[in-house]
């Protein structure tokens, strides 16, 4: 690989990713692969910490794959594979809990929320999910990592882990910079706008997948929850559910809040939410192809997953052996 700066991220396989996926995080991804080299993984085994049928899991890890590259990733860019191909990111993983803290963990938002939501299954596998997040980032001397705001969280976690290992061992991980972006970082529920929109939420009004047919998009825009004054104008405060959706329509068609407001003046709700589901569908419809053509290639699929897995894991090796020798394990003769 050349000299260029290097990106590392990941998303989960389950299921069909979100209109927050894509804004918060993979749209970024396909603006940033020419400027930089990529690698962009799907994490299956972070999937694991919620139980999953494991036809439904093999099914989505491909599915994926295929969305990435359908929004744009090149596979002949950037790096792309599956995390359970490399095993170095479960070996980095093991390592780095040894050098977290309990308290760390404890911490983390997304813990607290995986857990009140899941009672039943409180796993450790929960609990440490940021630790394996770290060692993917870690292992390939990333310089910055693109994700949605929910994120940022497990980052500056993944930074202090660096951190901290370096302080003992001299320099041995980069430490790794967020990305996220200015609009669109967090994509809020379509029918309670003060929450995330969440590919796990049960009620599918409340998120748009990028694999939803038009009419399905109009419909969710259409119900989406707003607010009785009636004027399209950004106060996310007072108006969450029309300012999320404004923040939806800037990203998808780069017009600024300022100009949506004029745009709508003295108009109704119902023009502004069916302009927005216009645009998505709009946005939608190349990346549904490319995303039919992609599923029913899958040799080709599996095939770039084959070569991003052999090249991902010669980098991965390097960073893991070069831990292995600092930490005082010995080297296999
Ligand atoms: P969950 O079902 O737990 O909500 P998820 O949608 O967060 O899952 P992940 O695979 O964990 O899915 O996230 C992938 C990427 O999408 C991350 O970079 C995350 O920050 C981003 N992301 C997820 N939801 C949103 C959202 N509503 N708005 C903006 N970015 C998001
Ligand atoms: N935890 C992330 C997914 C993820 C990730 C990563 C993102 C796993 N490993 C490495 C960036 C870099 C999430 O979105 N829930």
């Amino acid at each position: 690989m050349s000299e260029r700066k290097r990106i590392f991220s990941g998303m989960q396989p389950t299921g069909a990713l979100t209109l927050g996926n894509y804004l918060g995080a993979l749209k970024n991804w396909a603006q940033l692969q020419d400027e930089y080299d990529s690698i962009f993984c799907v994490v299956d085994l972070h999937a694991l910490t919620i139980r999953r049928e494991p036809a439904r899991l093999r099914a989505d890890s491909l599915s994926l794959l295929a969305q990435y590259i359908a929004c744009g990733i090149d596979p002949e860019k950037n790096i792309l594979f599956l995390q359970s191909h490399v095993s170095a990111h479960a070996e980095l993983s093991w390592i780095l809990n040894c050098y977290t803290y309990m308290g760390e963990l404890g911490r983390m938002t997304q813990f607290k929320e995986k857990s009140a939501r899941h009672q039943d299954n409180i796993n450790a596998g929960l609990f440490t999910y940021p630790v394996l997040m770290a060692a993917d980032i870690l292992l390939y001397q990333t310089d910055l990592v693109p994700v949605g705001g929910d994120q940022k969280q497990h980052l500056e976690l993944a930074r202090d882990i660096a951190e901290r290992f370096n302080g003992i061992y001299g320099d041995v991980f980069k430490v790794p910079e967020p990305y996220i972006p200015k609009v669109g970082a967090r994509i809020m529920s379509l029918q309670e706008p003060t929450s995330k929109m969440s590919k796990s939420d049960e009620n599918e009004n409340a998120y748009i997948t990028l694999l939803d047919p038009p009419d399905a998009v109009i419909r969710k825009f259409k119900r989406a929850v707003t607010d009785s004054e009636a004027s399209v104008r950004f106060d996310q405060e007072n108006k969450p559910g029309i300012s999320n959706l404004m923040t939806i329509y800037s990203s998808v068609t780069g017009k600024t809040y300022d100009e949506i407001e004029r745009e709508f003046e003295g108009k109704g709700y119902g023009d502004f939410k069916l302009a927005v589901g216009e645009a998505v569908v709009e946005a939608l419809k190349p990346v549904q192809g490319r995303y039919n053509e992609l599923m029913s290639s899958r040799d080709y699929l599996t095939e770039i997953a084959r070569k991003g897995a052999e090249t991902a894991e010669y980098l991965a090796n390097k960073t893991l052996r070069k831990v292995y020798k600092k930490i005082g394990l010995v080297p296999r003769p």
